[in-house]
């Protein structure tokens, strides 16, 4: 059983994809960041950054005591290795797929993030942070979208934890600002994954959490 500390967003959903896809059973518990659970101590001793996603695996493959992580990246490649499921075994596509997960963990999330962060809840409009985040977001569209264009998935010939770890931030395109039809590529991966039966299963479960 995985435990999975959680709140329904980006960094979330990535958790919540990957274990509807692997069907790995788990258990939600939910992380209310907007009234700063982050920061309580006993949250603290699993995600020591104080930030979501988290995982304790209390049946880990060794069958030693139970595992305790935190960083989305780490999660999925833990998950991944676990199940057998998501990564494949062979070098080229494994270190494709690895270096995908680490441009997103590094580039995609934290730059969307800040886009977020300064078009929709800074307290003061600056308009050369929202514009260097947007102009920020547009390259790393057209970068993906690159990507996309010679191959059905980030890592290659497989479904991943790279489209995995990205999805969920492309599935916020509006709130970025982000016309699909400029990104072809993007467009079509993003359909692919969203109709996905996990994908759904996922993301009903975060339209719940919400209500
Ligand atoms: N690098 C981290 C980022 C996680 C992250 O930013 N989580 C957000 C929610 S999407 C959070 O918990 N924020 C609470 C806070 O910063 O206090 C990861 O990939 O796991």
């Amino acid at each position: 059983m995985i435990d999975l500390y959680y709140t329904p967003s980006p960094n979330g959903h990535k958790i919540t994809l990957f274990l509807e896809e692997a069907q790995l059973k788990y258990r939600l518990i939910h992380v209310d960041i907007s009234r700063g659970s982050q920061f309580r101590p006993d949250f603290l001793l699993i995600s020591p950054n104080n930030k979501i996603p988290a995982i304790i695996d209390s049946a880990p493959e060794d069958g030693g005591k139970p595992i305790s992580l935190f960083e989305s990246g780490e999660i999925l490649l833990y998950l991944a290795e676990k199940s057998g499921k998501l990564l494949s075994g062979e070098l080229r596509e494994r270190h494709t797929t690895l270096q995908w997960l680490f441009w997103q963990v590094s580039g995609l999330g934290p730059m969307l993030g800040q886009h977020h962060h300064f078009s929709h809840f800074a307290p003061q409009t600056i308009p050369y942070a929202i514009e260097r985040y947007q102009v920020e977001t547009q390259r790393l569209y057209n970068v993906m979208n690159k990507r996309l264009e010679i191959s059905p998935w980030l890592g290659g010939d497989h479904y991943s934890i790279a489209d995995i770890a990205c999805w969920p931030w492309i599935n916020l395109h509006q709130r970025q600002r982000i016309d699909l039809d400029n990104y072809p590529a993007v467009n079509n991966w993003y359909e692919r994954i969203r109709t996905r039966p996990a994908t759904e299963r996922a993301m009903q479960q975060a339209l719940s959490e919400k209500s």
